[in-house]
């Protein structure tokens, strides 16, 4: 697939246009005093990391509809990584799953990645699922087990995620146990948070120089009635007395509907434990759909959020590390994840372009109408044409979509590859 020509043949017939928009919202920018320049230059700037799980399509618990040519192995998922990498240039950075993406070499899998322009970002642990062959079962939870040998286990296999990160070069390792209860008095809340606390700080104790440790919590899902780390306040307590290099990851699906996860954001960032975000978007639980796709206003409101905590150097913590984490379950994952890393540059910018003076001034005079209508003007400003030109600038392309449906990946993937059926396919 000659990626370059393909974008730079399709870029050529649409440049004309994009610099005619590029140029008309320069000026309208230029008014309010804001330089498109700058704001392209960080939209440039801008990363995601891509989950090696998110290019295969996901499923429900009901089933799942896997396409033609869909990636068997972490080479073919990387491989697939790439093309998004090249069309939207922000997402060099790939999340992966043990056991779903155990290297037998890791110094090839990096040399591999290390040779498309890719890197792995984070490692994630699985105690949510049995392994083939894995000698005690997680039906009833990981590290909270009420049993010490499961317990240990667990912290073995996230041990093992640890020696990984360490020799792929990974910045992140992050935890996300499926532990809790699906009926009341099943677990005993206090006590099965005290078991699960011993077991993270055995796994810090394991933690590489250079490489922290996120933990993500959810409400709920497995368990059905309570989970272990249900809130980002419990994430909060555990990231604080596991360690200093222990952040909370806050995943936007994990949250009952209507839950205000930018002030959850706010407080994190206060407190100088947000560690990083897992991307997606959701209509009633944890849908895991496409970033942007439902609550857009959401997410700008999260990065409103981001850009403030920057400017107060993220209350001494290191820059929160951010990836899509999605189920891709009618879509070609590919599209989808491709859409979702510009939805996250758009909300970016958005953010960017937020008059904060204004906005700070209109809060201090407690004028709820003039802080409101700060936030729409820039939520409201079709920043497209920055979002375009940031691509286009380094070397990836206008219309992404466009590009890779007429390249025939897929196609000539379906010829290649066949159709794989994906080991372990769960929810995700
Ligand atoms: C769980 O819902 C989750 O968000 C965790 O991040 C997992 O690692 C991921 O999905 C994939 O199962
Ligand atoms: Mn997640």
């Amino acid at each position: 697939m000659d990626w370059p020509d393909l974008i730079a043949s399709s870029n050529a017939s649409l440049l004309p246009v994009l610099e005619e928009d590029y140029g008309h919202l320069s000026r309208q920018l230029a008014r309010r005093g804001v330089d498109i320049e700058g704001l392209a230059e960080r939209a440039m700037a801008f990363r995601v990391a891509v989950p090696s799980w998110g290019v295969g399509t996901g499923g429900t618990r009901f089933a799942r509809f896997p396409i033609g040519g869909e990636p068997r192995t972490i080479f073919e998922r990387i491989d697939d990584c790439e093309v998004i990498s090249r069309l939207v240039r922000v997402t060099p950075g790939v999340s992966i799953h043990i056991p779903w993406d155990r290297p037998e070499h890791p110094a090839q899998l990096r040399a591999y990645l290390e040779s498309r322009g890719l890197f792995v970002d984070s490692i994630n642990s699985n105690t949510f699922q049995d392994e083939a062959g894995q000698a005690l079962s997680y039906k009833f939870g990981s590290l909270s087990h009420t049993e010490a040998a499961v317990r240990r286990q667990a912290v073995e296999h996230n041990l093992e995620c640890l020696a990984l990160a360490d020799a792929l070069g990974a910045a992140a390792h992050s935890v996300w146990i499926g532990d809790g209860g699906n009926f009341p008095g099943q677990v005993h809340f206090r006590r099965a948070l005290d078991r699960y606390l011993d077991s993270l700080r055995a796994i810090y104790a394991g933690l590489p120089a250079g490489c922290r440790l996120f933990i993500e919590h959810k409400v709920y899902e497995p368990a059905l009635y309570s989970t272990v780390l249900n809130d980002w306040g419990t994430s909060y307590y555990c990231a604080r007395e596991t360690g200093e290099r222990c952040f909370s990851l806050v995943d936007l699906g994990h949250h009952a509907p209507n839950v205000n996860i930018e002030m959850i954001v706010a407080r994190l960032a206060q407190l100088g434990k947000l560690g990083g975000f897992h991307f997606n978007d959701s209509k009633y639980g944890d849908d895991d759909l496409d970033a942007g796709s439902i609550k857009p206003f959401q997410l700008f409101l999260i990065f409103n959020e981001l850009v403030d905590a920057e400017r107060d150097h993220w209350g001494g913590a290191p820059v929160p590390a951010y990836m899509l984490d999605q189920s891709h379950n009618v879509t070609d994952p590919i599209e989808s994840l491709c859409t979702s890393a510009m939805e996250l540059v758009r909300a970016y910018v958005h953010a960017l372009i937020v008059d904060r003076a204004a906005l700070e001034a209109a809060q201090d005079a407690n004028d709820a109408v003039a802080a409101l209508q700060l936030l729409k003007r820039a939520f409201t400003t079709d920043v497209e044409p920055i979002l375009a030109m940031a691509r286009h600038r380094a070397g990836g392309a206008v219309d992404p979509v466009s590009v890779y449906r007429a390249s025939a990946y897929r196609r000539h993937c379906a010829a290649t590859r066949g159709m794989a059926t994906r080991p372990g396919a769960g929810i995700v």
